[in-house]
């Protein structure tokens, strides 16, 4: 295969929020509705709210802090998700802002001119809006020519963005391609559900993709990839263009990131350990070939067993880097950033694996090599 992932590019918002200060004000708020429906509660027509606990949340996932557009809006007892301006059309997106400052980044890290890029994808959870594309508004405010389209797939719409742009390259179609992944989750997630209150973070991650010809001996060679679907309700959200036609309209909860957290925790380890097992023997990989598996980033603990399952081996910390303590899940971006952030002491034909999964269920897998 002669596709390079040349180029990573990372954009994070100002604000960071720790666990003890989003557990601090979902606690706030519980005292307030468990007072608020003291009689009803006492009657038995309503049930108390329990407590959330930064200890649950690190033990069952992993995560200390997240990154949020904003943090006063999210910690405001009384709204409880991130206050967000209004923008002119004329304006750049804030979804887009922060691909486009994630893209520069990516640029800027291989030396590359926007007119050396022929094409745009913006790979994410969810769209700001449906149209005109992200990736459209996005390639014109980078001033990059030729195409730009959308595409979600949550949790592996990094990888499947990646998968794409390999395509687009190898078919001819491009010579050098930008993946970008403006998860921008917070907005989507109920602050006042204990179950996932804590999970997401926000952050914008973009990729150079380049055919091997023009990206100058440097980079990640893709050794190969995958993508697998399989259709699951157990990670849901409802939120769409109906809801405005729906009587009665859905509730703030339908609209909102809904998960069986156990289910998919069951379920998607041996799904994809099997699926990375499978790949590796159609690419003639074999695990102890693997120096670094970068995984998706949802669960600490799942990272564990997937790694243990695929390496076949207890492993260190640093053959699957982990950055959910500082990031949380940042949906499609977590293997990307993962990658990015601990892509370091590779020598020449040493490998590695970029593998997402997530809702839907989606998972998938990018081998690469460095060059
Ligand atoms: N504080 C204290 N206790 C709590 C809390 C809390 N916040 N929440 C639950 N508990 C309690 C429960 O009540 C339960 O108590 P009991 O045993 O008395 O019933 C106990 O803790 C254990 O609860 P769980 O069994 O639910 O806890 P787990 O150990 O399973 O951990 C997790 C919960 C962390 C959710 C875990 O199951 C998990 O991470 N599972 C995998 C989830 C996953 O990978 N999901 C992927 C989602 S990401 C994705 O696909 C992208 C979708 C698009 C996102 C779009 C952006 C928003």
């Amino acid at each position: 295969m002669s596709v390079v992932i040349r180029s990573t590019g990372l954009w994070t918002p100002e604000e960071s929020v720790s666990n003890d200060e989003l557990v601090a004000c979902f606690n706030a708020y519980v005292e307030q509705f468990n007072a608020d429906n003291a009689d009803a509660i006492a009657r038995g027509t309503v049930e108390p709210l329990n407590p959330s606990s930064s200890a649950f949340i690190e033990k069952a996932s992993g995560i200390k802090s997240r990154y949020t557009i904003d943090k006063a809006g999210v910690l405001d007892v009384n709204r409880m998700r991130p206050r967000v301006a209004p923008r002119p059309n004329e304006a750049l997106a804030l979804t887009a802002e922060a691909g486009v400052a994630a893209a520069r980044d990516a640029l800027a890290a291989a030396g590359r001119d926007p007119k050396d890029v022929d094409a745009v994808i913006c790979s994410a959870t969810s769209m700001q809006r449906t149209y005109p594309c992200m990736a459209i508004e996005m390639q014109d405010a980078l001033g990059i020519e030729g195409f730009g389209f959308d595409m979600t797939v949550a949790c592996s719409s990094g990888t499947f963005g990646i998968v794409n742009a390999i395509n687009m390259i190898e078919t001819g179609m491009a010579k050098s391609v930008l993946v970008i992944v403006p998860e921008i989750t917070t907005p989507q997630l109920n602050f006042r559900d204990r179950d996932s209150h804590f999970i997401f973070g926000d952050v914008a991650v973009a990729m150079l993709i380049e055919h091997e010809d023009v990206a100058g001996g440097e980079g990640w060679r893709v050794l190969g990839r995958n993508m697998m679907t399989k259709f699951s309700n157990n990670i849901r959200s409802n939120f769409g263009f109906l809801n405005a036609s729906e009587d009665p309209e859905p509730e703030f909860e339908d609209r909102y990131f809904v998960q069986e957290g156990r289910k998919v925790f069951k379920e998607v380890c041996p799904m994809v350990a099997e699926m990375i097992l499978s790949d590796m023997e159609t690419f003639g990989l074999t695990p102890d070939q693997m120096k670094r598996l970068w995984l998706h980033q949802a669960n600490i603990n799942m990272n564990m067993l997937v790694a243990k399952k695929v390496f076949g081996r207890e492993f260190e910390v640093e053959e699957a880097p982990v950055i959910l303590d500082e990031f949380a899940n940042t949906a499609g971006a977590g293997s990307l950033v993962a990658f990015h952030r601990h892509n370091d002491g590779f020598a020449a034909g040493e490998k590695g694996l970029i593998c997402s999964f997530g809702a839907g269920y989606s998972a998938g897998t990018v081998f690469v090599e460095k060059l």
